[in-house]
């Protein structure tokens, strides 16, 4: 196999124990990389039912066969496990040196299972693997941790860490890396913590074998500079994804007091105009020329990489104008390995909670010394922190008082942040996320407001939201790219089939890479099922009912809500095109034809398949 190691890296803390493994063609050639590898093994081998922190559970970094070539964009892996925070299949996409360097130890992915019995690392150096005691570094924060290993084994060694949160087993809590990249929104960090894993540390110095290096070196140079000459390249250096919190604003869809609003009075406080004048340098993932990692100094003086995600919902979701404010909380954040997007939310779920007298705590809207406070609680899991470390489905189901209504979530992972009021297709988008709540999977909200927004419930939403799944949730998460270039620079999709075939040496057109995407869909839907058996149906597909049932006060687009009926049937719609039937269970026959016949019959032991 050429562009793949083929190899894996099987890791048993339980037993102190790691060999090295191969895979098949055949798994590679119907799976890929990435999500795809990760859900193929987390599905063959995690038993149905597991505790997701305890040691059955099973934790994957996965990269992809371009994963550390000299290609655009190309250190990305995928972190994958079973949720903590939602109870299904979950994972997170990451950029970081510690791809590469894995890749070139000639591993393609780690797979740990079991629980050390003192907190642990696992260090890879090319053929060596040791798991080596961390118990100097538990209880550090991220950035504090990293910069211990890579004291210890080198400024080249590439780190994946947890920091508090994933060790106190937060359940929003992320792997993070580089001192501002972070992955694996559903928990994957406080997996890790429940293994006493702190970090994998990897040196690799191998060369990757691809199956044509001429081609490839001449490809990767040529898409490096096409990227270069791409019309929005210079804004895209200059504002990144930040430019988004001012078109959010625009189109009333910036998630504003827990996603009440869609627009926030002091959105300019928060801009990536008002970032511009303040970024002191760039940072990004390797093999990257897009840098989009704008950092600032945040209230207290420290370094904050900022993103629009991060932003929005420590920004406006919590009503602070404050973007040095923004910043220290999302700095903590990295620190503490905590989801922003999730710990936006919960603050904001917590400040609502309080202001409806459910929540007995000290804190109102934009009240940027409490959000400080309560961060750190939650990472610590002391006082009102303990119950919202469960995030915001399990705090309010515990809360009672009909805090349900207003935590803002799907299948238990918390939206991230498009305020979905008027966006139906961005709403499904949601419903459908193969993790959760994400925009990753399908950010269709663009493409929606463009193309029409009243045109409200139209079939042709529910296509673009696969056509989109398909791209980015299917191809890119498999290969281990960035998607960056095509969908904010329009860098064409038709040079990863190329990029593929010099790598590989095998020949895959887009519409095989998007079949390939719908059978790891149908992989990750029939995951979710066999672990909610019986009790799976069409309403976990559904947004958060306060777009629903609150109409929104303020802004061009005041009294905008979604209509169930009809959002049912756009999500009828959704079903219909996929092949799955109305409760959202792909049927046998597609499973025939998406070469899935094995995994359909072992999910026929759970539920009846049509
Ligand atoms: C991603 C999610 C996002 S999506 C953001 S900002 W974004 C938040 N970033 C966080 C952060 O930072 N610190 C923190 N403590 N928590 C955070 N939570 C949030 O996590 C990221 C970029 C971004 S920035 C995006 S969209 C793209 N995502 C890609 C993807 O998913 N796949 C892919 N093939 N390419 C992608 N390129 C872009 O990568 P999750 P990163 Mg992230 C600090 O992982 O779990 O999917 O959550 O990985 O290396 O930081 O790059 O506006
Ligand atoms: Fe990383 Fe940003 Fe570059 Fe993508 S564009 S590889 S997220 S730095």
């Amino acid at each position: 196999m050429k562009g793949w190691n083929g190899r894996l890296l099987r890791v048993d803390l339980t037993r102190g124990k790691t060999a090295v493994q191969e895979y098949s063609v055949d798994l590679a050639g119907r799976f890929m990389g990435g999500r795809g590898l990760a859900v193929k093994l987390l599905w063959d081998e995690l038993k149905p039912g597991t505790d997701p922190l305890g040691p059955g559970n099973i934790i994957i970094f996965a990269t992809g066969p371009l994963t550390g070539f000299i290609l655009p964009n190309s250190g990305k892996m995928v972190v994958a496990s079973k949720s903590p925070l939602t109870g299904g299949y979950g994972d997170g996409n990451l950029g970081t040196q510690a791809s590469v360097n894995l890749r070139k130890s000639g591993i393609d992915a780690v797979v740990v299972t079991g629980r050390a019995t003192k907190p642990s690392y696992l260090l890879v150096e090319d053929d060596t693997t040791e798991i080596r005691d961390a118990s100097g570094i538990w209880g550090l924060n991220a950035y504090k941790a990293e910069r211990e290993l890579k004291e210890a084994h080198g400024r080249a060694a590439g780190v994946v860490l947890i920091g508090p949160a994933g060790e106190n087993h937060v359940r929003a809590a992320t792997v993070v890396s580089q001192e501002g990249r972070a992955g694996g929104r559903p928990g994957m960090g406080a997996v890790m913590g429940s293994k006493n894993l702190k970090a994998l540390v990897l040196r690799g110095r191998k060369e990757l074998a691809a199956a044509d290096p001429d081609r490839l070196r001449s490809l990767g140079r040529e898409g490096y500079q096409a990227i270069l000459g791409k019309e929005n390249y210079g804004f895209w250096k200059r504002q990144g994804t930040m430019a988004t919190v001012e078109w959010c604003q625009e189109h009333s869809t910036l998630p504003t007091h827990n996603f009440r609003e869609g627009v926030f009075d002091e959105a300019d406080g928060i801009s990536g105009t008002t970032m511009e004048g303040m970024v002191t340098r760039q940072k990004g993932c390797p093999n990257c020329n897009m840098t989009c990692g704008n950092v600032i100094e945040d209230s207290e003086g420290r370094e904050s990489e900022l993103d629009y995600e991060n932003v929005a919902m420590l920004g406006s979701d919590i009503g602070l104008g404050d973007l040095r404010e923004v910043a220290t909380l999302n700095r903590m954040c990295d620190e503490l390995g905590l989801d922003t997007i999730s710990a936006g939310s919960i603050i904001a779920f917590a400040m609502e909670s309080a202001e409806r007298g459910l929540l007995d705590i000290d804190i109102e809207w934009g009240d940027f010394e409490g959000a400080r406070d309560l961060l750190t609680d939650i990472a610590h899991r002391r006082g009102a922190g303990d119950i919202l470390s469960l995030g915001v489905r399990a705090a309010a189901g515990k809360m009672g008082g009909g805090a349900s209504d207003w935590a803002i979530h799907v299948k238990g992972l918390e939206c991230s942040a498009y305020d979905c009021h008027l966006c139906p297709g961005m709403a499904l988008s949601f419903g459908t996320s193969p993790i959760g709540a994400h925009h990753k999977d399908a950010w269709v909200i663009s493409w929606e407001i463009s193309s029409g927004r009243r045109a409200e419930y139209a079939p042709e939403k529910a296509d673009k939201v696969i056509e989109f799944q398909r791209i980015r949730g299917g191809m890119f998460e498999a290969i281990g790219t960035c998607r960056f270039p095509w969908i904010e620079l329009g860098f064409e999709l038709e040079w990863y089939p190329r990029f593929f075939e010099a790598a590989t040496g095998v020949k895959m057109g887009l519409d095989e890479m998007y079949a390939l995407g719908d059978r790891v869909y149908a992989l990750m839907r029939a995951f979710w099922v066999r672990e909610h058996g019986g009790s799976w149906s069409r309403q976990m597909d559904y947004p958060p009912r306060r777009w629903f049932d609150e109409p929104t006060t303020k802004g061009p687009l005041k009294g905008s809500h979604l209509d169930r009926d009809r959002y049912d049937t756009l999500l009828q719609a959704y079903y219909d095109r996929r092949g799955w039937d109305d409760r959202g269970i792909p049927t046998r026959a597609t499973m025939d034809r998406l070469n899935l016949g094995a995994e359909a019959a072992e999910l026929e032991r759970y539920v009846k398949l049509n």
